[in-house]
């Protein structure tokens, strides 16, 4: 089991500007460098551009850092541009199915798998429910041609109406036979929406392609009551070697949420002193 952390202008350690001016890349190396020395792994990034020129900069970044490339996250396509798989206007969807599929051949290469989130929108009608699938698909095979992976999110009712449970997710993925696509499991959505969150990891285990952790509160680890030293030793007992990022608010704030999450997992042996 590898640790990493979202960084991201939203969740995660938080840089509201990243990518957007010379001062937000600076904030950036700052960063990773916190990842770095509090003993992370990894960094999950959350991108809502194809910009070559950009995404060979942040690549730089990361392998100056010595960090890994966990995940590639996509919320803010949806969040920030208002582009989604289930939107009305056919051009949005088109443009998002675009940059998530260049940003799947982006994150191949690091072996990180690309996350549909929020990016899948929020309406559960029956054109919403077919535009997903149709957006899947053509995501799914965009994955198949770059040897890359998707990690489906299970996200809590009062973010989407869409896909809230893991039980929805695996459904999805088998009744379109979506081959490249995971599952990607969250405490703080499955502490909303899961019966019980050690039976859910138990029963998709084997589909699991990325794992989120947050408390209850969605603050970092040791600030809610979830016992997520319990759900992580459960994964480790499973054999799931994949990663664990770390998408909390970031509280206190984003540099206290970086330490009291390593605090937490050398604390419990998770993580090396
Ligand atoms: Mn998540």
């Amino acid at each position: 089991m590898q640790f990493a952390f979202v960084v991201s202008s939203g969740l995660g350690y938080q840089i509201p500007n990243l990518y957007q001016t010379e001062d937000s890349f600076e904030e950036f190396r700052q960063a990773l460098k916190c990842l770095k020395e509090n003993g992370f792994d990894g960094v999950e990034l959350n991108l809502h551009f194809d910009n070559q020129r950009l995404l060979a900069r942040i690549t730089d970044f990361i392998s100056d850092s010595g960090l890994k490339l966990a995940a590639v996250g996509t919320g803010l396509l949806y969040g920030r541009e208002n582009l989604s798989f289930t939107s009305p206007n056919q051009k949005k969807r088109a443009k998002a199915i675009l940059i998530v599929t260049r940003l799947l051949n982006f994150a191949s290469k690091f072996k990180a798998p690309l996350i549909i989130g929020s990016v899948r929108g929020e309406a559960d009608t029956n054109n919403g429910r077919t535009r997903l699938r149709d957006s899947m698909i053509a995501c799914d095979s965009a994955a198949n041609r770059y040897g890359a992976r998707i990690a489906l999110e299970a996200i809590n009712r009062y973010e989407t109406k869409l896909l809230n449970s893991a039980s929805e997710v695996s459904a999805f993925i088998q009744n379109h036979k979506l081959d490249s696509t995971g599952i990607l499991l969250d405490t703080f959505h499955m502490n909303i929406e899961e019966q019980s969150i050690e039976e859910t990891i138990n029963t998709f285990r084997s589909k699991l392609v990325h794992f989120h952790i947050a408390d209850s509160n969605r603050w970092p680890p040791s600030y809610g009551h979830l016992k997520l030293e319990e759900i992580l030793r459960q994964l480790a007992n499973l054999g799931y070697v994949g990663w664990v990022s770390v998408e909390s608010l970031p509280k206190p704030n984003s540099v206290e949420a970086v330490k009291a999450t390593a605090k937490f997992l050398r604390s419990h042996s998770l993580m090396q002193p």
